[in-house]
């Protein structure tokens, strides 16, 4: 079964969505949206209630193969979110929750067996002895602009179109159709604790930034008192920097989704993708503050 005391392999991920759906066969419904270039599923869970209604909250992790520690989250929002659904309060149960809790799933097997440190997924390129191309910069938001690369071999490789991967492809297709009422988009990342948000492709802030710079120090502050450890909340490109491509962006640009965060999972460097399994916990908890934030903030 699932817990949260050591990282787990894509199957057992797999499984806990199906438990899930299972234990709660009136609000889940479980979603294969595409398959990787291996052939593996894409899954998405939807909890909702009322999917006419009530607004959305997306929730995706694994975007970059060797951040364990953001599937090991993103499955722990779910399981906190569900372990006592009945006496959650409405600010929780009346949203429609999707969890993708592995988008690269390909990535993160090869970097579960052979590379611990593969960031992209594993589309093999035409012209280069080279495998993958970053997720998070190949979406159709800034792709030919800076902080990607057009060589296949780099670590950044943005692909040889947007939405070239089907990993991309697929989720940018499921969201477009779902984008009424999508009101927020959060992206789990690791490492450097920081909750950001749009823009990362150009060195503007979004126009209703002070709300987003709002809700990610109340996340923050909430995240200090209660673990400890600090967070940084800010604009993406004075954190990390100008990249086009993110899905972050692409959500805000595309389909106008106002609370729009990436969140940079634990830690600051020390253990950097290969966070230890004892710091799972406390992580995940970190993660699943940032979203009950935004949830309360759009109620
Ligand atoms: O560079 C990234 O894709 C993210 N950092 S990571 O170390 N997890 O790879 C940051 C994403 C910020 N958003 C965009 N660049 N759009
Ligand atoms: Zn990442």
């Amino acid at each position: 079964g699932m817990h949260w005391k050591d990282y787990h392999d894509l199957e057992t991920i797999y499984a806990f969505m199906r438990e899930v759906r299972a234990k709660f066969p009136d609000i889940a419904r479980l979603y294969t949206i595409g398959q990787t270039a291996e052939g593996r599923d894409i899954k998405v869970l939807r909890i909702s209630e009322n999917p006419r209604e009530y607004k959305k909250i997306w929730i995706d992790g694994g975007i970059h193969a060797r951040e364990w520690i953001s599937p090991a989250t993103v499955t722990y929002i779910l399981y906190h979110l569900m372990s006592k659904w009945e006496t959650q309060p409405k600010y929780l149960r009346e949203k429609t929750w999707y969890f993708l809790c592995v988008m690269n799933p390909d990535g993160y097997v090869y970097s579960r067996t052979v590379n611990r440190l593969w960031r992209k997924n594993r589309s093999p390129s035409r012209r280069a002895n080279c495998f993958g191309v970053d997720l998070n910069r190949n979406f159709d938001i800034g792709w030919n602009g800076y902080g990607s690369s057009t060589n296949p071999c780099s670590d950044t490789y943005r692909g040889t179109s947007p939405a070239s991967e089907q990993e991309t492809k697929v989720v940018a297709e499921f969201l477009a159709k779902r984008k009424h009422n999508l009101d927020a988009y959060l992206t789990y990342h690791s490492y450097g604790q920081m909750v950001v948000y749009p823009w990362a492709y150009k060195a503007v802030k979004v126009k209703d930034a002070n709300v987003l710079q709002r809700v990610a120090n109340t996340a923050v502050d909430r995240i200090a008192q209660k673990t400890g450890t600090s967070y940084r909340a800010s604009v993406t490109h004075e954190v990390l920097g100008i990249a086009g491509g993110g899905s972050d962006d692409w959500s805000r640009a595309a389909l106008g989704v106002q609370y729009v965060y990436t969140i940079e999972l634990r830690d600051r460097g020390t253990y950097g993708f290969v966070l230890p399994p004892k710091y799972i916990k406390d992580t995940a908890l970190e993660g699943w503050i940032v979203a009950d934030a935004v949830a309360q903030a759009i109620a």
